[in-house]
Formats: C-alpha cells, structure tokens, sequence
C-alpha cells in the first residue's frame, strides 16, 4: 500500500488500533473529503473513516465538532432510554492521542476520525422501495430523539442554511458579479429560478411567523447519508452530522424525497429521464410519517410536501449560483457539472409542481392513518 506521507502523518496523529493496511477515499460527498481506512489488530480488521472538514464551507471547524459530540452523546442517552443499544447505530468518533478530536494540519486543514458502521453500506440509488420506507423512518426517529435536545446549545455550523431568502439573494448577487463570465449562457436558466423566489420562501416565512415550529435538524437529508445493513437492509444509522442545527422537520423530509424519489441522479443530463417517482414519495412518507406522527403539529405534518418543492428549488438555486461563481463551494467532475446539476433539480421541481395535489393528498390520508 503506498499512502501520500502527509496523509501518513495525519493518522499517525489518532488513537487507531494495529498496522493501517488500506486506505481508500470515498468519492460520495460533494463537500468533505473523506478515506476509509482499514486496521489489522491481533488478525482482527476494523475500518474507520477519516475527513478532511471542508474549511471553506464550514467556517469555524470546531464548532461542527461540538456539535457532533453533543449530538452524538444525546442520541446514545435516547436509544438507551428507549431499551436500544446504540453499539454500531451512533457515529463514535476516535480520539486523537494528545486529547481532543480534532487533528489540525498546519496547512489550514482539519481532520477528525469515526468508527465506520460494521456490516454496513450507503447506497446513491434506492434499489427498492422498502429500504426508502427504512431511510424515511430513519430520518423520522432521528428527529424524535433530538426532539428534548437543548436547541441553544447547537452552534450554526453554516449561517442561513436554508434561509431561502437570503438563498435568493446571495444568487442575485452571483448573477450581477457573474465572476465567471457565465451567466449570458444560462439566461432561462436565471429566468425559472427568479419566477419562483417568492413562492419558496414560504417556509422560511412560516417559521419566523411562528406557523411551523423550529426543531433540530439534520439539515441534509440524502439516502447516502444512512448506513443500511448490508444483509437485512435495516437502517443502522444517520450519518453525516455536520448539518444538524435548528430548522423545520420539512426540510429532512423535503430533501430526503428530492434526492431519493427522483427517478434520475442529481446530475442526470437527459432531462427526460428526470421526476417524482410517487410510489418513492409514498413509501417514504410512510416511514417518516409513522415516526413523526406522535410529535409534529398538524400544521407541520401537512405542509410536508412542501418541503420537498423547497429543497429542490433551494438546491437547483445553490448548484446554479456556484457554477456562475466559477465552482468554489461543490466538488465538481467536470466544468459544468454544477449546471447539470441545476438543470436536473428544476426539472424535477417542474415536475413536482404538476403533482402537488397528488403529494398533498398521500400526506394527508398518511396523516389520518398515523395520527
Ligand atoms: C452537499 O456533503 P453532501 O454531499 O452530503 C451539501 C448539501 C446539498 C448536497 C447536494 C454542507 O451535501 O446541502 O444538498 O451536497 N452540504 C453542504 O447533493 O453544503
Ligand atoms: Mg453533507
């Protein structure tokens, strides 16, 4: 195995058991970069993840790592309480041996290391419907167990996350500045985002108004962000928690159905190919729906479809703005990855505003059944 020295050097730096014998990066995320790393101990393997916390998108590092490790230790409290072991379904991050969990390189960098999940896997596409309905209880129980986390303690990892309206502004801003001399080639692009500014600030309105209620997040609710049994394909636990601050249950649902009940990836480039798969949007309600019942107001539950519509605006917005600033805040395969990425998102907005009523509708009888 050979392995970058600097690299080396890092993990050199935790509390890993044994001789490292594999490391391998994971080319999932679009924001951290991230390695699985594989430790022989006494002819036993265990694996570990490693990251590398983007600093250009998460300002203040430490914080994220405060918030995991609240995070993290209320969730285990939570599944004891509720007679789960949390052995195996809680990130658990590895010390670094002169105390802390957080390793800083000297060059602006910061890493931090977990157990990785045993007998576990993400998957970028649901393979069938049952373990969408997993994810969708999933992220509903997640929820749940946060739901007597003290909000004030959470820092705001990345201010105005989903603030849709200052969302709309910043891409405003993009467009003027237009830094990369972009923005002449993706004028009706411009044009289907500006036509719906208003319309999807509904939620963030609602929840200064006090309609909807602010809860604790997870804030970026992709199927990859779940570890399933690799076996029974129950799902074991919520990854990725450098997201999780204050904001309202119908962005986990929203950005959940987004990515997962699309009948296309994110970045499909035949637009055809690209909608709302309603069984998808079905089975997830269900196990969403049927964890969040007891706790939701009526209010809430009901709006969940919008949500949906939201963060797919809020992402087809982001991926849009980033390529007219010239790709600096997603990694990116090719230069116009990000606008492959905007126009698959709209379309699937498009798509999600023809069937509205038919979401509305699922939700609603999902509510008479659970609630
Ligand atoms: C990013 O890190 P990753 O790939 O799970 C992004 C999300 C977007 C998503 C789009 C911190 O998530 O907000 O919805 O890409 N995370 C951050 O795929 O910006
Ligand atoms: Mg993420």
């Amino acid at each position: 195995m050979t392995i970058d020295s600097k690299l080396k050097a890092i993990i050199d730096r935790f509390d890993f058991p044994g001789e490292l014998v594999e490391c391998m990066e994971i080319k999932t995320g679009h924001i951290n970069r991230t390695y699985r790393l594989r430790f022989i101990q006494s002819g036993s393997a265990a694996d570990y993840v490693l990251q590398r916390i983007n600093n250009y998108v998460f300002k203040k590092p430490w914080e994220v790592m405060e918030n995991v490790q609240l995070v993290t230790e209320h969730l285990r409290a939570a599944m004891r309480a509720r007679g789960i072991d949390p052995e195996n379904r809680v990130l658990k991050l590895v010390r670094v041996k002169t105390g802390g969990a957080m390793v800083e390189d000297g060059e602006d960098g910061f890493w931090r290391a977990y157990e990785f999940i045993r007998h576990a896997a993400t998957i970028d596409r649901i393979e069938n419907p049952g373990q969408f309905r997993q994810i969708g209880a999933a992220f509903g129980q997640f929820q749940g167990m946060l739901s007597d986390f003290p909000i004030e303690r959470l820092h705001e990892t990345i201010p105005h996350f989903h603030d849709t309206r200052k969302r709309v502004g910043d891409f405003e801003r993009s467009v003027a500045l237009d830094v990369a001399d972009r923005a002449g080639g993706v004028q009706a692009d411009i044009a289907f985002i500006r036509s719906r500014g208003e319309a999807m600030c509904r939620i963030v309105d609602r929840l200064k108004s006090g309609e909807l209620p602010l809860r604790v997040t997870h804030n970026d609710t992709k199927i990859n962000n779940v570890m399933l049994d690799v076996e029974t394909g129950e799902a074991l636990c919520v990854i990725d928690l450098d997201t999780v601050m204050p904001g309202s249950a119908l962005y986990d649902f929203g950005d959940a159905i987004r990515y997962g009940a699309s009948t296309a990836a994110e970045d499909e480039t035949d637009l055809d190919k690209v909608s709302l798969d309603m069984d998808l949007f079905t089975v997830f309600s269900e196990g969403f729906i049927a964890n969040t019942a007891a706790r939701l107001t009526d209010v809430e539950l009901k709006s969940l479809p919008l949500g949906a519509l939201v963060m797919t605006y809020e992402n087809a917005l982001r991926f849009l703005a980033d390529y007219l600033d010239g790709d600096t805040y997603y990694k990116i395969d090719y230069p116009a990855h990000n606008l492959d990425r905007a126009r698959c998102q709209c379309r699937l907005l498009a798509d999600m505003e023809a069937n509205q009523d038919s979401m509305y509708d699922i939700v609603a009888g999902l509510c008479r059944r659970f609630q």
